[in-house]
Parts: C-alpha cells; structure tokens; sequence
C-alpha cells in the first residue's frame, strides 16, 4: 500500500488499473491550493469492465457464507486500522480537514463501520410465520450488482459506511468516491485482496459525477444504488435510476435546526451549538447551521456563541492545534463566500467571520473560511432556506415552542435536528414535532451506528444503519409450507 503515490488507479478485477481512455484530472491540496496528484476521468468503458468482473464474481460470491464475508470485513478492518497514521494524514491532505479529526474520527468510524456491518452479516436473518394452515419464512438474499456513489465531506466514512453492508448481504459492489477526496478509497482498494475478497467482488472507480456517476446509475445491470451527496444530484439519480426500477437510498442536504431553550443547561448549550455549527468546517449534512434562540435568553447566548466561534483555531491541518482547516475546495469555497454574499444582501449582520482567511506560510494560498455568525435574517430568506455546507450559521429569536416548530420545520429539508432544555416533557413534545429523521437532545451527532439514519423531505429517501442497510441490500423473499 502506497499512501503517496500521486497517481491514483481504479481498482478493477482485483488489480490496479489505468482509466481506459488513459485521461486523468487533478487533485487538489486545498489547505496549500495546489494539486499534488492524479485522478482517473474513467468513463464507460472502464465501468463495462467492472460490471463485468462483478457478474462473473457474484455466483461464487453469493455462496460464501455470512461468517466468510465477516471475517474478510473483519480483516480489512484490522488492515486499515494498522495504518490509521497513513489514512489519517491520507484523508487530511486531500480534504484539509484537521489531522486530528481524521485520527480521532473519519478512520477510527470507517474501522467501526467495518466491524459494526462484519457483525450484522452473521445476525442478520429472515422471519417466520404460523398460521392454521400455512407455515411460512422468509430469505434475505443480495441483490446481485450494486453500486455506491459517495461525496468528500467524510470520504472514507462515507465510502464504508455503504461498501460494508453492500458486502455484508453477498452482493459485488462498484464503488466511486467523490472525485474531489479518492486517496484513501484509493488505499482500502489495495488491501482488499489481503482482506480475502475475490477478484471482481468489488471495484473501485474514480472520476467525475457527470460521467462515470451518471454512467453507473444509467447501466441496467447495476440493480441498485446508495448516493450519499447533494440534493440535486441526489434528484438526478432518483430521476434515472426510475427508469430502471432500480433500488435506491438517497442520504442528501440538510438546514438543520439547533433549538435552544430558556432552560437549557449552560455552557453546555453554547459549547453544542458551537460543534453542531462548524465541525468539519460545517461541511457535514448533520451541521446545525440554523440556530433558534428563545428570545428571553438570546441576547446571552448570542454573546457566549461569539466569544466561543473566536476561540475555534484557524490553521494548517496539519497542525496538532488546528481545529478549524480548509474547504474541501475552490468552487466550493467561492459557493461558502457568495452566500455570504447573500446573507448581507438579505439584510443580514455579519457578527463575526464572514470573510477568506489568508494564512502565512505553506498554506496562504489555502481555501480557509472563517466561522461566520449572522443574525437578522428572517426564515424564509434564501439564506435560512438553502444549504450552504460550510461555517456559516444563522441565528433566529423565537417566542414559544409552537414557534420554534413552525421555524425548524420551514425549510424543504428535514435531515437532523438538536434539541437544548432541560424539561424532558419539553424535550419529548419538540422531538415529536420536529419533521426530521434524526432529533438529539441536549446532545448533538451522538451516533449509535446500529440506529436507522435518514431524512425526511428533500434530506433523502430511506434510512441507513445497521438493520436497514441490510435491509436495503437484500431482496426478501417469502417461501410458504402448507402446516
Ligand atoms: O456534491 P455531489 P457536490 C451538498 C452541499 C454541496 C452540494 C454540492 O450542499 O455544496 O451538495 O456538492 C457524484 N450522477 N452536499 O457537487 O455532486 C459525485 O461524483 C451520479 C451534501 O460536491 O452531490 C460524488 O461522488 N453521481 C452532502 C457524489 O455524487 C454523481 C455531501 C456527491 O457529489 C452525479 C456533499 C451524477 N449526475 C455535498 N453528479 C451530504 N449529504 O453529506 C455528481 N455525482
């Protein structure tokens, strides 16, 4: 395994392989703004290759037991965990998110969700049925051909957390990371011979959305698809997945709200707002980027949210200090800027943040946003209505629990939402009334992976984790027996 090598290769049939049309793009360093390797612009036939393999594998594969597939999740797991170093810095390099972050949290979860889906392969089962006249079961057989398509916010998280449970329940597996973060996709694809998987079993495609992405979710012999990504792209492969009738899971954007009540406990509100807003550069789908504030306490939490936003270090990820990195990338730090932009042209107050920040040295030409606060945006405002996926947060007075619902639950999104009080009533009746697929209270991305995760609305369609993702990788069949 080579973490440096800068020339990225697609992992087909078991080998490492150039694109077919032998084209390659850049891939960017965005803490120094530099490109510091290559990405494969693989196309349709490089797809054909891996479907191919795929088809061949599936038979074979489709025989192995639970207990094999777990041992060889199991393995790789153990094999990504003996160079969590590597990954990490892998992962730090090619998002600028803070080294420390990948140490302690995108490699440690992407092992976690190895083993956490090694373990649901083997208690994964059917059901049964008795009647008076008939005795029935049902199997949970894989798919066959499946496919995952992943973005670059959590790159290796987001890859496992959809390669493992397409595993798990025996189907073959294409898998295409985001074109903008492949390195460490990259690196799991060559331990897993090591790990045990059989050629074609999966294969690994780099490149780009509208090619190699619209071409996986255009070809007949891929029977389903879990995107994780935008909303709208999130749309188009919905749109052309249909005409296949093809399986999807949908994991897309969020404007998530952060309640806070009067009763909240305190600091330990300001500190979850603070995380919920702008960890990983707020370029997390769960990010709390809507701050509701009981009118009765605002004043007070606007000035500690402040004072705590100044506190959070900007700098070079790969600084042991850093807190806050870069953006995942230039396009996407001039979209974080022009909704800025926006936010003033709506009437907004910037209240810290709000601009580039230049560092000195390796990284001043790095894409570094500050954390933003705004306030004096009504809801409705583009601003409080669109995801803009970086360190921008809004904050919004309200007077009573009816409007804070009314407030969370305007937007087209309905992904997560926390919760800050200490009236657990309170706590109960928010929670039910939130139009949200996940609610934490007093609390925020507390995750037990074996819980179903998902959005309502524009967030997505159908839920992950543990059961679920087994669920939606597996065709279910019902065999009956007279009694
Ligand atoms: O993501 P895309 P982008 C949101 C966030 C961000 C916006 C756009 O608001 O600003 O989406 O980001 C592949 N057919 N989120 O454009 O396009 C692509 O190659 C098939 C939220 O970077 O959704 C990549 O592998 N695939 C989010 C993956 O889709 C296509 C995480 C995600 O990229 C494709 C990221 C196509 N036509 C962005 N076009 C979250 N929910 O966590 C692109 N892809």
């Amino acid at each position: 395994m080579n973490s440096s090598t800068a020339t990225i290769r697609n992992f087909i049939a078991g080998e490492l392989v150039e694109p077919a049309a032998r084209r390659y793009f850049d891939n960017v360093d965005p803490a120094i703004g530099r490109p510091y390797g290559l990405v494969p612009d693989s196309g349709e036939a490089d797809l054909e290759m891996a479907v191919q393999a795929a088809k061949q594998a599936f038979p074979a594969w489709r025989g192995t037991s639970a207990e094999q597939r777990a041992v060889m999740l199991s393995r790789l797991a153990d094999l990504v965990e003996q160079r969590l170093e590597d990954f990490a810095r892998a992962e730090c390099i090619d998002t600028g998110k803070p080294l420390e972050l990948c140490r302690n949290l995108d490699i440690p979860r992407s092992v976690a969700n190895l083993r956490a889906f090694a373990a649901a392969a083997v208690a994964f089962s059917g059901q049964t049925f008795g009647k008076e006249k008939s005795q029935s079961y049902t199997l949970r057989q894989p798919i066959g051909v499946v496919a995952t398509i992943s973005p670059w916010n959590l790159p290796l998280l987001l890859f496992t957390w959809k390669m493992a449970p397409a595993l798990a329940a025996g189907n073959c597996v294409i898998a295409k990371p985001s074109e903008v973060t492949p390195m460490t996709a990259y690196m799991l694809s060559q331990l897993l011979g090591e790990a045990g998987f059989p050629k074609g079993v999966v294969s690994v495609l780099h490149g780009k959305g509208p090619t190699i992405g619209a071409a996986i979710t255009n070809h007949p012999d891929i029977a389903a698809i879990s995107f994780t990504g935008g909303t709208a792209t999130g749309t188009a492969i919905y749109t052309s997945a249909a005409r296949h009738l093809k399986k999807v899971s949908l994991e897309l954007g969020g404007k998530n709200p952060t309640l806070i009540f009067e009763d909240a406990d305190w600091p330990a509100a300001v500190e979850g707002a603070t995380t919920a807003a702008f960890a990983n550069q707020g370029q997390v789908c769960l990010c709390g980027s809507r701050i509701l504030v009981q009118a009765s306490i605002y004043d007070k939490f606007k000035a500690d949210f402040i004072r705590r936003t100044q506190q959070i270090r900007i700098g070079d990820p790969l600084d042991k200090a850093t807190q806050h990195g870069a953006l995942v990338s230039e396009p996407h730090t001039n979209k974080v800027l022009g909704a800025i932009e926006l936010a003033k042209s709506e009437g907004g107050a910037i209240l810290t943040g709000g601009t580039r920040r230049m560092l000195e040295g390796r990284c001043k030409e790095g894409y570094f946003v500050e954390p933003t606060v705004i306030e004096n945006i009504a809801p409705s405002c583009r601003t409080n209505q669109e995801e803009i996926f970086g360190p921008v947060a809004t904050l919004l007075p309200f007077e009573t629990e009816e409007e804070a619902l009314q407030i969370a639950n305007g937007t087209q999104y309905g992904l997560a939402a926390s919760i800050w009080t200490q009236s657990e009533p309170r706590a109960r009746r928010v929670a039910a009334g939130l139009e949200s697929g996940v609610v934490w209270v007093n609390c925020w991305n507390l995750r037990d992976l074996d819980t179903p995760f998902g959005g309502m609305k524009k967030s997505g369609v159908g839920r992950e984790g543990k059961w679920r993702a087994m669920e939606f990788f597996t065709e279910e069949k019902t065999v009956s027996t007279p009694r």
